[in-house]
């Protein structure tokens, strides 16, 4: 077993699209460990980004994550690190392959509804960044 961290972004949750995407987590065979809505600061989206700290789009990405509540999320899968970012496609919507998350719920390279980590060592950052041990079961 291992574990991923994801977001429902800002975009998926003004539109309503959080019950729906939770829905294809749980048919896709993900376990949902820890979730809870938070509508970050952009401080805490900077922390959270900070591996992009010197990209030309930090500011956008950053200022677009803290735009409105998201949910978080600690997902639970064989191999669900790959498997999660299979699950989403790849960044950009328009390149992304039919029937994945952000093929059909994101709108831009920059709102493209969901997140998911892409390493082992960037999934236990944010685990780590926005969990408590406590809150996994
Ligand atoms: P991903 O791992 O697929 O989320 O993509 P990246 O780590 O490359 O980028 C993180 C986030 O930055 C993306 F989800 C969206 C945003 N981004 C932009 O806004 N513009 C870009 O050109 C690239 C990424």
């Amino acid at each position: 077993m291992e574990r991923t961290f994801a977001i429902i972004k800002p975009d998926a949750v003004e539109r309503g699209l959080a019950g729906k995407i939770l829905s294809r987590i749980e048919e896709a065979g993900f376990t949902i460990r820890a979730m809870r809505k938070q509508h970050l600061t952009k401080v805490e989206a900077e922390g959270f980004y900070a591996v992009h700290a010197e990209r030309p789009f930090f500011g956008e990405l950053t200022t677009f994550m803290s735009s409105g509540p998201c949910v978080l999320l600690a997902l639970e899968a064989p191999n669900a690190i790959n498997k999660w970012r299979d699950t989403m496609g790849v960044t950009d919507p328009a390149k992304a392959a039919p029937g994945t998350m952000r093929k059909d719920f994101g709108e831009s390279i920059g709102r493209n509804a969901t997140h998911g980590s892409d390493a082992p060592e960037t999934a236990a950052f944010a685990l780590g960044y926005f969990f408590r041990g406590m809150d996994l079961i």
